[in-house]
């Protein structure tokens, strides 16, 4: 033990499991907030979940929601956290255009709701406060390798409640001498990344299909480019920002960007399938196998209003200043991700993720 307690809203997404388990191998007590749901939603958690009957036990879950104050205040008074990572997100950039105000609120107001929460318990010298931002508040291309000082463009409901959220910290450090900093994180995945974003979902499809257990992947914009990093060292970056003499703010980044169109061919490649485009126009077969049958297609339907049609990162200050760098090459992450579905895929009933 080390006397740091962590409170880490988001606890069952993709970084709040890597960082629980990171902060528990630090010897940190670790406290996160999980919603009710009515089926498990603990999955990414549980190799790290500790008995809370067992004495020593560092690991603990409330049940909770950034779209709830009293909770939030409760939650912080009981806790007394020395730092909060603040990553529960609606985070999928599509579905915000379908729950805008939703997204607003859990992602925009529910920042600041945590935040007040610190404030009103008079903690705000004391406790640390990481937000998630994300390289989405870049959104239309101003400059390129983006960086701390290019100029935000949003270009969807997320990004904008993201951009709240972004300002509302840099307000509150700057207002009332909070430890806040955020992290502005491009893409990152791992194995445990949601099934509905663009690489899972992909190495997903490839070992489905590899396993005869899916006809076709359905896709939209495979021109977007992305900087796409490995999650596990992403927090460790989250991790670095609150051990800092001073709050400050931080890009996240590899440096390079991929198209969604190669990281297809990357992960069919690594269950053995070659692929070819087919056809154009009216005549679009999509992707396609030698053995002639066409496996992936584009689907309009997954376009999305606004696009972000590029991002790649600089970053060079997080190196210089956290001493941060990201080690995993995305093709690499491809690789990993893809032999870890087939190993589950192998093994579990496959879901159809309606
Ligand atoms: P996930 O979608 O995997 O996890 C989001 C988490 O937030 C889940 O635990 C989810 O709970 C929880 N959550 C959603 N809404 C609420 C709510 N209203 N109240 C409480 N909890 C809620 O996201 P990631 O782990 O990938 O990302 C973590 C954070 O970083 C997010 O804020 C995301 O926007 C941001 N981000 C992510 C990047 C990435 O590439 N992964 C890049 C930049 C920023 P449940 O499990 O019940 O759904
Ligand atoms: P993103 O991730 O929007 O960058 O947000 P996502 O993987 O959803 O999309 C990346 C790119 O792929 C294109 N794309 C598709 N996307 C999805 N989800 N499904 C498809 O079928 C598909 N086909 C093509 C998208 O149009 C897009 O250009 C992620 C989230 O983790 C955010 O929370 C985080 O803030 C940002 O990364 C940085």
């Amino acid at each position: 033990m080390n006397g740091k307690v962590a409170l880490i809203t988001g606890v069952t997404g993709q970084d709040g499991a890597y960082l629980s388990e990171l902060l528990l191998s630090k010897g940190y007590t670790v406290h996160g907030i999980k919603r009710r749901s009515s089926s498990f939603n603990t999955g990414r958690i549980e190799s790290i979940y500790q008995d809370p009957h067992v004495e020593g036990s560092r690991f603990h879950l409330h049940y909770g929601d950034l779209t709830d104050a009293t909770n939030l205040i409760r939650i912080v008074q009981e806790v007394q956290p020395t730092e909060i990572y603040n990553l529960a997100a609606q985070s999928h950039v599509m579905v915000s255009f379908e729950t805008p105000e939703y997204t607003a609120n859990a992602d925009g107001i529910g920042t600041l709701r945590l935040l007040e929460a610190v404030r009103i318990l008079g903690m705000e010298k004391t406790t640390r406060f990481y937000q998630a931002s994300t390289s989405e508040l870049y959104g239309l291309v101003q400059e390129v390798p983006q960086r701390e000082t290019t100029p935000f463009y949003p270009r969807s409901p997320y990004a904008a409640a993201k951009l709240y959220a972004y300002w509302i910290v840099v307000n509150y450090r700057e207002a009332y001498g909070f430890h806040a900093s955020n992290g502005i994180l491009f893409n990152h995945e791992s194995p445990l990344r949601g099934e509905t974003f663009v690489t899972r979902k992909i190495t997903r499809a490839a070992a489905a299909i590899k396993l005869g257990r899916q006809e076709r992947l359905w896709l939209g914009n495979l021109d977007a480019r992305r900087d796409w990093g490995h999650a596990r060292e992403y927090v460790r970056g989250m991790w670095l920002m609150l051990q800092q003499e001073q709050p400050d703010d931080y890009v996240l980044a590899t440096g390079e960007t991929t198209p969604v169109r190669e990281f297809v061919e990357w992960a069919f490649a690594d269950v053995g399938i070659i692929l070819r485009w087919q056809g154009s126009g009216v005549d679009e077969k999509g992707y396609c196998a030698e053995t002639g049958r066409c496996l992936i297609q584009v689907d309009p339907r997954y376009f999305r209003p606004t696009e972000v049609e590029l991002l790649i990162g600089d970053p060079t200050k997080a190196r210089e200043k956290l001493g941060w760098t990201h080690q995993t090459p995305v093709r690499e992450l491809a690789r990993e991700m893809v032999q870890e579905d087939l190993i589950t895929m192998r093994e579990a009933p496959i879901s159809k993720g309606l």
